[in-house]
């Protein structure tokens, strides 16, 4: 998953027939269609929505585009003037073809294959709302989040309800868990962390949890350890997806007990499959499968993966559960 397609030739013909990477997010069809080819292709227990969590802005009214080489350029937030008259609550009704899109998937899924939808996390949408795009540091972002929290919360309250009106609309169209994806939590000094990451992913799990309480809610983020034991225990997530940075035996021994944990093999094992993707694999799943687990990577595909590498990981996988 997360930005999995592009090791696939199916995944490739696709975009290449949809003309640009955010033309495909909102064609209902094709979108559906992307979020099918790896389920085909592996059988695998869920598939996520194809979409990206930088839809969100561009619901917003933000100029957003994905640029061949280069990733995502928008048109920079410098300060709360940028953002006067934006307002989350017409953001559900801009995202429709991405709720076709999941009606489309779920419909045509095998009944028994999960279907998980999505969000960006406030904190890591606005660092790209923030920094135009892409950064290393995100240092335009955490100056502003340091410098002045009382404006910055303003663009973390905007986003914090526009993700979870994005998650409750995807769940009504047939997601039946969602994923918040808070990829770069790890670059904020403490007190931001509190207040940028665990306080809004809290605030979006119970607005989650009190419109569709039969719905996991899943938080992603990469973190040190002892921030993952704060995210877990202080926004209460159904499961925390950890990094592999995380050793699993520490996963099971200190969060296992807070919530299911979904992870976390090197995404760089899966390029170089054999006899170390195996080892791993099989050390993850001693750790955890005793306790609740979802088997996962603990960072997105890249796209020099071989296919067959993913194959050979879904057997492991399913050997080691029978
Ligand atoms: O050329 C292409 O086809 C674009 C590649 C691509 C894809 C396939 C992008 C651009 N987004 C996606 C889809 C996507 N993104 C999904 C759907 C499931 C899938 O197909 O894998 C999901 C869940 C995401 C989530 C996402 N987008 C995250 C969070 C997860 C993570 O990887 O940390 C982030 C940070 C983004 C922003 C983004 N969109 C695309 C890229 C290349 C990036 C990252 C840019 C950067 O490194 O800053």
């Amino acid at each position: 998953m997360r930005q999995a397609g592009r090791y696939l030739p199916e995944y490739r013909a696709l975009r290449g027939r949809a003309g640009s990477f955010l033309d495909l997010c909102y064609d209902s069809d094709l979108a559906a269609e992307a979020t099918l080819q790896p389920v085909r292709r592996f059988g695998l227990d869920a598939a996520i929505l194809f979409s990206d969590i930088l839809v969100v802005p561009h619901a917003l009214g933000r100029d957003v585009r994905f640029e061949e080489g280069i990733g995502p350029r928008l048109e920079p937030v410098r300060d709360l003037a940028d953002l006067a008259g934006v307002d989350a609550a017409g953001v559900a009704d801009r995202l429709a073809p991405v709720y076709r899109a999941v009606r489309r998937a779920r419909d045509a899924l095998p009944p028994r294959t999960a279907l998980i939808g999505f969000a960006g996390a406030p904190w890591t949408v606005a660092s790209y709302m923030v920094e135009g795009g892409g950064s290393r540091t995100f240092a335009r972002a955490v100056r502003w989040a340091e410098d002045a929290p009382e404006s910055f919360g303003s663009l973390i309250d905007l986003l914090t309800d526009a993700a979870a009106r994005h998650l409750i609309a995807q769940v009504e169209s047939g997601a039946e868990a969602v994923q918040i994806f808070d990829s770069w939590a790890g670059v904020l000094p403490e007190a931001s962390f509190r207040r940028c990451c665990v306080h809004p992913v809290a605030a979006i799990v119970t607005r989650v949890r009190a419109a569709c309480p039969q719905v996991p809610v899943i938080v992603f983020a990469r973190l040190p350890p002892r921030r993952y034991l704060e995210l877990a225990r202080d926004a209460a997530p159904d499961a925390v997806s950890v990094d592999d940075g995380v050793d699993p035996g520490w996963a099971r021994r200190m969060l296992q007990p807070h919530c299911a944990v979904q992870g976390n093999l090197d995404p760089l094992l899966l390029v170089r499959g054999g006899e170390p993707m195996e080892r791993e694999a099989g050390r993850i799943l001693d750790a955890l499968g005793g306790g609740a687990f979802v088997f996962n990577l603990g960072r997105g595909v890249v796209p020099e993966t071989p296919p067959d590498h993913v194959a050979q990981l879904v057997e492991i996988v399913r050997t080691r559960r029978r």
